[in-house]
């Protein structure tokens, strides 16, 4: 079996020159096998949480405002989601982790994968997750955050290693950063997420390879879009890109890339999401560039049948240095299904709206 998958995978990733359609990956589709990584999401009543980022405080006041007590075990109505990114930048990742890993194992809570989770199963050095390695975060003005010991890096990595990529019932998916059925099709025959990937990079990089030996032209930025694109755990976890029309300043230097705005052309049941900030003013909080992906969309505005509840709140340290605390720009976020509300960190509740057409939808920013 395991040969049989490998060359399925051989052959989605092996075209006649490099691709970025999905295409072959529907050889693996009608392959789909039951998975962990592909996990059922609870029935009932949901409260879906979006990326934390160590910001235990905005958690526990969530919590507490959903009716569940800041340690998040009161109620027995209903259950927690929580969409991935638990971890780095805030100041108590470890505290966030043991809090889910809490709730998870007394069955009151799910959840999934982010891309920062992920760097570190992967070992993979980024700004602000120094706090896992030991060291002190290198982002100019940030505050020390609580750290991991070997004890607390062995937990850690065990919780993630274990969370699921996607997770689904009939009405409801939720995934962190984009659901692509060809993506969560490959789920099937896949051990683990680290393996998946790992899988995947090393044909992506020998079909690169291949094609530099026999000197064949890649457009630049091919590369790159491979591996973000063809390999099933990145798309999930950090979404879909595309060629910027122009190259534009982001982040401290040019980009040729986008983030694709992949929710314009889903299908498929409601899908909740993170990864994508929502939130910043203009000037006082320009770093906050991703926000110009959902500038036309007020916050409680989701698009036809997807919705983004990351409210940025992995910005909030630098928030901090700003000044006052409060009242922050950024939040955190809930969705509450099958009410069909947005729950804030600051106790505000709206009710969502679902756009089938916003205006003029801007993606300039990545
Ligand atoms: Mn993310």
């Amino acid at each position: 079996m395991v040969h049989v998958r490998q060359r399925l995978v051989a052959a989605m990733v092996n075209p006649s020159r490099l691709s970025l359609s999905f295409s072959r990956y529907a050889l693996v589709g009608m392959w789909r096998m039951s998975s962990w990584l592909l996990g059922r999401l609870p029935e009932g009543p949901l409260d879906i949480v979006g990326d934390i980022h160590g910001e235990i405080g905005a958690l526990a006041q969530l919590l507490t405002h959903l009716g569940y007590g800041p340690e998040g075990t009161a109620r027995t109505d209903r259950r927690l989601v929580f969409v991935g990114d638990l971890v780095d930048r805030g100041p108590d990742s470890p505290g966030v982790v043991r809090l889910v890993r809490r709730l998870i194992e007394a069955d009151k809570a799910v959840a999934v994968l982010g891309n920062h989770e992920l760097n570190l199963l992967l070992n993979r050095r980024r700004e602000g997750n120094e706090w896992f390695f030991g060291e002190r975060s290198r982002a100019q003005g940030s505050p020390p955050a609580v750290g991991a010991d070997p004890a607390t890096q062995r937990e850690c990595y065990h919780f993630f290693a274990n969370l699921p990529l996607c997770l689904e019932r009939n009405d409801l998916r939720v995934v962190h950063a984009s659901w692509q059925d060809k993506a969560v099709a490959t789920l099937g025959g896949a051990t683990s997420a680290i393996s998946l990937f790992e899988d995947f990079r090393q044909r992506i990089e020998t079909q690169i390879h291949d094609r530099r030996k026999n000197r064949e032209q890649d457009p630049p930025q091919e590369a790159v879009l491979c591996h973000q694109n063809l390999n099933p755990v990145k798309v999930l976890l950090s979404g879909p890109e595309e060629r910027s029309v122009q190259p534009y300043w982001a982040g401290g230097r040019f980009r040729h890339l986008r983030r694709s705005a992949w929710w314009e052309t889903y299908q498929g049941p409601l899908c909740v999401f993170g990864h994508y900030w929502r939130l910043g003013t203009p000037g006082k909080m320009s770093h906050i560039e991703e926000s110009r992906l959902f500038e036309n969309f007020a916050v409680h505005q989701g698009y036809a049948r997807t919705f983004c509840v990351d409210y940025s709140v992995g910005a909030r340290w630098r928030e901090r240095l700003l000044g006052p605390n409060e009242p922050f720009v950024t939040r955190l976020g809930a969705i509450r299904w099958p009410e069909s509300q947005l729950a804030f960190d600051n106790g505000e509740i709206m009710q969502l709206e679902f756009l089938s057409n916003p205006v003029g939808t801007a993606l300039t920013a990545g």
